[in-house]
């Protein structure tokens, strides 16, 4: 079918929208008509207008920003806001400003591009100095602020750490409790039998089965404590009550032997009591260690050997025992007990160049005392002497704690102060 005519001027050119007519100067080109149409090509022509391109009228000296006072004068305010840096937070935003993408330099960096090859490497050259400078001065005051940094940290945040981890430490025990227990261990090791007996002692078994007289001055008030009984008025002397704090751990012998049939082998740590002034060698409350054997033939040799496996036990090997004839009523005969001194093991004797404190050089250190059992004790506890003998020992727990740790003074084992029993705590 033919298409309806359409009247076309030719001195009009060619224009496609009915009823307008454009002069020839008027009319688009093809090409212009579809780019006027996107707006993003318009944008991008812009652009492309704008962007400096290589122009050889073009003289840097008339661009603003590679103006050689003008490039000194944005290098010298990033010199400057760098130094005021006080912080590294604050020289992240010197950084952006002053050698970031927007910055002055940065932007007149670009302009470099567009300028004519002649005139390039010079305005390269005083750019790039100036952003070298800035470049070394932000290195140079991020390390100087990291180190002061680093300083103030270590200031603020120290740990002392000598502080005590734990608020509420653990306990340790006393070390009375520990050797008396290593004592223990030794003998039971042996086929000992510790022995226990009460505090609160009859006068009979602290004394008088003892063979202890009744006038011997250890009986009197000066040396001891004696307890009112519970029946006793007020009017009665003290003196008469019939019971004491215990003065020895000796009345667990007699209960021991009175408790068993020979052969009896028992050892008994315990605490004792008596009117003795506190010093640094004397204490009104302390601990012996008793001990006592019961069997048909023992003699002073089995006393004097089982003295020095204890000695050797606890305070190493080769250490010497010697017994100094000595009294006690319920030995015979009796003998006070000397070890080697294991600090200087005698070699401070008659050498002044080598003093010791432990044995006051003198190369012996006293334990106790000890001796075989008198007879008569054995009778009073209903054993027959004809048949059986036995042996004896009373060591001071505190003088070996003395010696075995060179503890001078013996109250700091009663003051509490756990700065002295804490070193101890790490015994078992
Ligand atoms: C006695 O007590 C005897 N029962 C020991 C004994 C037992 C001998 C068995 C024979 C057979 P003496 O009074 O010497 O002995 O005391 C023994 C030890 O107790 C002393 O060597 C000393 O180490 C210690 N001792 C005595 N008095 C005190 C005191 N006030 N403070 C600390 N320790 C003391």
């Amino acid at each position: 079918m033919a298409r309806p005519s359409r009247a076309v001027d030719s001195t009009f050119g060619t224009c496609e929208r009915p009823g307008i007519r454009l002069r020839p100067d008027e009319v688009p080109s093809a090409e212009a008509e579809r780019e006027s149409s996107q707006p993003k090509a318009r944008a991008n022509r812009k652009a492309r207008e704008e962007m400096s391109a290589p122009n050889k009228s073009y003289d840097p000296v008339e661009v603003e920003a590679l103006k050689p006072e003008e490039i000194d004068r944005a290098r010298d305010a990033a010199l400057a806001a760098i130094a005021a840096a006080g912080d590294l937070e604050a020289l992240r935003e010197v950084k952006a400003a002053h050698a970031g993408d927007r910055s002055p330099l940065a932007l007149a960096n670009r302009e470099i591009g567009a300028l004519p090859p002649h005139a390039r490497a010079e305005a390269g050259k005083r750019v790039g100095q100036a952003r070298g400078a800035v470049g070394q001065a932000l290195k140079k005051r991020q390390e100087e602020l990291e180190a002061e940094r680093d300083e103030r940290v270590l200031v603020e945040e120290a740990v002392d750490v000598t502080l005590p981890y734990d608020r509420v430490p653990a306990g340790a025990r006393h070390p009375l409790t520990t050797l008396m227990e290593r004592i223990e261990d030794v003998f039971v090791a042996m086929g000992y039998e510790v022995a226990e007996g009460p505090e609160v002692e009859a006068e009979w078994f602290n004394f008088d089965a003892l063979n202890i007289a009744p006038d011997h001055p250890a009986r009197t008030m000066q040396d001891t404590f004696f307890v009112r009984g519970a029946e006793d008025g007020e009017d009665r002397d003290l003196a008469d009550s019939g019971v004491v704090l215990r003065t020895h751990t000796s009345p667990v012998q007699i209960r021991s032997l009175l408790d068993r049939e020979p052969p009896v082998y028992v050892i008994c740590p315990g605490r004792v009591y008596r009117t003795d002034e506190l010093d640094a060698t004397h204490t009104p409350v302390f601990h012996q260690v008793e001990l006592l054997a019961v069997d048909e033939g023992l003699t002073m040799t089995d006393l004097k050997g089982t003295i020095e496996h204890m000695v050797r036990s606890l305070f190493g090997e080769g250490l010497g025992t010697r017994m100094r004839p000595s009294y006690f009523p319920f030995t015979e005969p009796s003998a006070e007990v000397d070890m080697v001194c294991f600090v200087c093991r005698g070699e401070s004797v008659g050498n002044p160049d080598r003093p010791c404190r432990t044995c006051s050089s003198e190369g012996w250190i006293e334990l106790g005392g000890c001796g075989m059992v008198n007879p008569r004790v054995l009778t009073a506890c209903g054993v027959d002497p004809e048949r059986y003998s036995g042996f004896a020992f009373g060591f001071g727990i505190e003088r070996m704690l003395m010696f075995r740790h060179n503890v001078e003074d013996m109250r700091d084992m009663v003051e509490g102060d756990v700065r002295f029993t804490r070193p101890f705590g790490m015994e078992i």
